[in-house]
């Protein structure tokens, strides 16, 4: 890798200290999510890996990952690491919460780890990563292999040609925020760093499966299945075998795809009857399993109907954050927060603002709620760069890969609340133009936001959507509730409405009189007011209030906030319940 910087270097020049654009040489490698895993065998490198605290990036400039240890005439070379002596930190974590001197560090963290690999014949090696945030540069053995963007979605690292007996990784992740990132510098959570999601090794055969859908497919005609191999030349058969449905199927497979509507009738997923199938499809030494529910949903007129019925969607926003873990959630937590959301009689969730866990989506499957999902092009973007595009896209297409196969997700979601102007208008309709490709059988929408002056909702985005999402903050933000209903009357939209964010601040146990702020009283207040002047409003099919549980957030500094958002309705550690929970518990039990 050698890299010239803009200026003649002179003969004292050392590439790497001298330059500030070290980092362009590593960016033109790219690494993506390639490989569908699903429900495949997966050999877990999760657990505790050496760190070093790199705030200065020298492993990158420095290039220790070589670990050059002498001379070209065998002379030693001093170091500045020592890998294998380093402090050890938990894989998955967020390692803010690893020490007090991390929590607030923005920068690069150093995380290697050494791992034996012996062949079992098979011919192809991955890496896969759960999600870095909020970038990663990985090397394996000394050898380059990419870098990843993006804090919250998958990637895939093919390591065939580099493993040996013994194998060192070292991933440098970088958490630094920039104006180019999405999402950009300023959001409205914490800025979790480090390897927080499963890293595991894949074993696979020369031939193998890359990717597969499995869907119901439109007008009744069965279940369309496609399969894609990673080589393209490939022609043969694959086999679908879904055992409950007694449907073992030839799938003809032509130049590597292979593309198979099949005349039967899956009981279908619903978030009351959340029915999934164990299925397994095999190419020559290549299966892969997983367990999926077929569903069918679809906006008409002002309506959304799922397998073909109208449904409201009773949901709640969350971020992906706990008090212990941070964003390195796990399945337990997941499974009780989506408990407590049936428990307030949910059927859906907003999972706000970037794609959360890998597990979310199939404990959603498995407990039966409906699902938004987002992609985390979050207020001001650089919409006129197209480099940012190409990051935005790549993270969409990374996060409709892995969940493609999940009934519960309804919704793609291409951005939240982003001023509406040219550059603007066109980065996010190439990003619905880019989701309805990629996925025909789900809807797409955003958060937009509401015209103030002229109370209406008119976003110019909306022309793109199949759903219009809103977020107001009428009775917070802008006291004047009595322009909530004027909005909702002024506005005559063709499609549906989801509101997908209202609410207020409220302190967990902070009572006082209705409108004194940041009270639980304040905000059931709010809530009252939101609730009464929807019921009157026939186009508004869904309501996800802001938000399930307070969260940490470096932008709220009132001591009664302490760095957290506190429009929960949960506390932060979920244990308690503020007075809105059971006004909104109460609502959905009786909404329709
Ligand atoms: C919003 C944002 C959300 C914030 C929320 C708030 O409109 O979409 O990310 O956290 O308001 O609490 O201000």
């Amino acid at each position: 890798m050698i890299y010239v910087p803009y200026d003649v270097p002179s003969e004292n020049f050392q590439e790497g200290i001298h330059t500030d654009d070290y980092l362009a040489p590593y960016r033109e490698k790219k690494l993506t999510y390639t490989l569908t895993t699903g429900g495949r065998t997966k050999e877990s490198l999760n657990g505790m890996w050496q760190f070093g605290i790199d705030q200065y990036d020298t492993c990158l400039r420095a290039k220790w990952f070589e670990e050059t240890t002498h001379d070209a005439d065998g002379r030693p070379l001093p170091r500045d690491y020592d890998f294998d002596s380093w402090e050890m930190m938990s894989v998955p974590s967020c390692w803010n919460l690893h020490a007090e001197r991390l929590f607030l560090y923005e920068g690069s963290i150093v995380y290697t780890r050494r791992f034996r690999y012996e062949n079992h014949g098979e011919k192809r090696v991955f890496l896969q990563f759960g999600g870095a945030a909020y970038a990663a540069y990985v090397f394996v053995n000394g050898k380059y292999m990419g870098m990843h963007e993006g804090a919250s979605t998958p990637f895939s690292v093919d390591v065939t040609d580099v493993l040996a007996t013994d194998n060192r990784i070292i991933v440098v992740v970088n958490n630094e925020r920039k104006r180019t990132n999405v999402p950009c510098e300023n959001t409205d959570w914490f800025n979790y760093g480090g390897l927080y999601r499963d890293v595991d090794l894949v074993r696979l055969p020369e031939t193998f499966i890359e990717d597969f859908t499995l869907s119901l497919a439109p007008d009744e005609a069965g279940i369309h299945v496609t399969v894609t191999l990673n080589d393209t030349t490939a022609n043969g058969t694959a086999t679908l075998d879904i055992e409950e449905l007694r449907l073992r199927t030839q799938i003809p497979i032509d130049n590597g795809r292979g593309d198979l509507t099949i005349n039967i009738t899956p009981i279908l997923w619903s978030p009351d009857i959340p029915r999934l199938y164990d299925i397994f499809i095999e190419y020559e030494n290549d299966t892969v399993y997983d367990r999926v529910g077929f569903r069918e949903i679809r906006s008409i007129g002002t309506e959304i109907h799922l397998n073909g019925a109208p449904i409201l969607l009773k949901g709640i926003c969350a971020h992906e954050d706990s008090v212990e873990n941070g964003k390195s959630v796990n399945e337990n937590e997941i499974r009780a927060l989506f408990q407590t959301a049936k428990d307030m009689n949910c059927n859906y969730m907003r999972l706000a603002h970037y794609p959360h866990s890998e597990h979310a989506a199939r404990i959603a499957d498995e407990m039966g709620l409906l699902l938004w999902e987002e992609i985390p092009v979050y207020w001001a973007i650089e919409f006129a760069n197209d480099e940012v595009y190409r990051n935005a896209e790549n993270q969409l297409c990374e996060l409709i890969k892995r969940d493609q196969n999940r009934a519960s997700v309804i919704i793609w979601s291409v951005g939240n609340e982003n001023v509406d102007n040219d550059s603007r208008l066109s980065f996010m309709s190439r990003l619905v133009t880019k989701a309805k490709a990629l996925d025909p059988t789900r809807l797409v929408s955003a958060a937009c936001l509401v015209n103030s002056e002229k109370l209406l909702i008119d976003d110019r985005l909306a022309a793109y959507l199949d759903i219009i999402g809103i977020n107001e903050y009428y009775g917070w933000y802008e006291p004047d509730f009595s322009k909530l209903p004027r909005l909702f009357e002024n506005s005559q939209p063709s499609k549906p409405v989801v509101i997908c964010e209202t609410g207020a601040d409220a302190r967990a146990r902070h009572r006082g009189p209705k409108d004194e702020l940041l009270t639980e009283d304040n905000q059931l207040y709010v809530y009252e007011r939101q609730i009464a002047a929807l019921r009157q409003i026939p186009y508004v099919k869904g309501l996800s209030p802001w938000i399930f549980f307070d969260f940490r957030c470096p932008r709220r500094l009132h001591p009664i906030q302490d760095y957290y958002n506190i429009k929960g309705l949960l506390s932060a550690d979920k244990s308690y319940k503020k007075l809105a929970y059971y006004v909104l518990r109460d609502f959905y039990a009786e909404w329709r």
